[in-house]
């Protein structure tokens, strides 16, 4: 093989691991612990996936189970819905956000002040990103 021939090849193989057509990327990821012992704590974060893909499911080693909500309002009543998956459309970013699409994070453990709490996000695909929240205050966890 000639050194140009060489050079082309590794540049192939470069290009085709820049991992661009598999990248998922999380941003703005806070987390609201609850104020009282026994709440329910949220988390809100932004998505994007370059492929299609679905949120299947979340968990976490510092609680005891994590929700998808959704916050709908019906005549003037802002009420909650537990959603099982969440589509991700291909290179669009999705919002988990206050009064929006949001997580529920029940039996949270206590967080030490500026420290991240850990979260898993499954994807229909298999991919899994352990991500980590900063804390933020506040009690309105719509
Ligand atoms: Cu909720």
């Amino acid at each position: 093989m000639s050194m140009k021939l060489v050079i082309a090849a590794l540049a192939l193989l470069l290009s085709a691991c820049g991992g661009s057509a598999e990248s998922l990327t999380v941003d703005n990821a806070t987390y609201r612990a609850p104020l009282t012992d026994g709440g329910v704590g949220v988390a809100y974060f932004s998505i994007t996936s370059a492929t299609a893909d679905r949120i299947t499911g979340l968990s976490s080693p510092n609680a005891g189970r994590i929700e998808m909500h959704a916050t709908v309002t019906k005549d003037g009543m802002a009420s909650m819905e537990r959603l099982d998956s969440v589509e991700l459309p291909a290179g669009q970013t999705v919002i988990f956000a206050a009064r929006g699409l949001h997580l529920m994070v029940f039996s949270p453990q206590p967080v030490a002040p500026g420290a991240t709490f850990p979260i898993q996000i499954e994807l229909e695909s298999g991919r899994k990103e352990a991500v980590s929240f900063a804390q933020t205050l506040g009690t309105d966890h719509r």
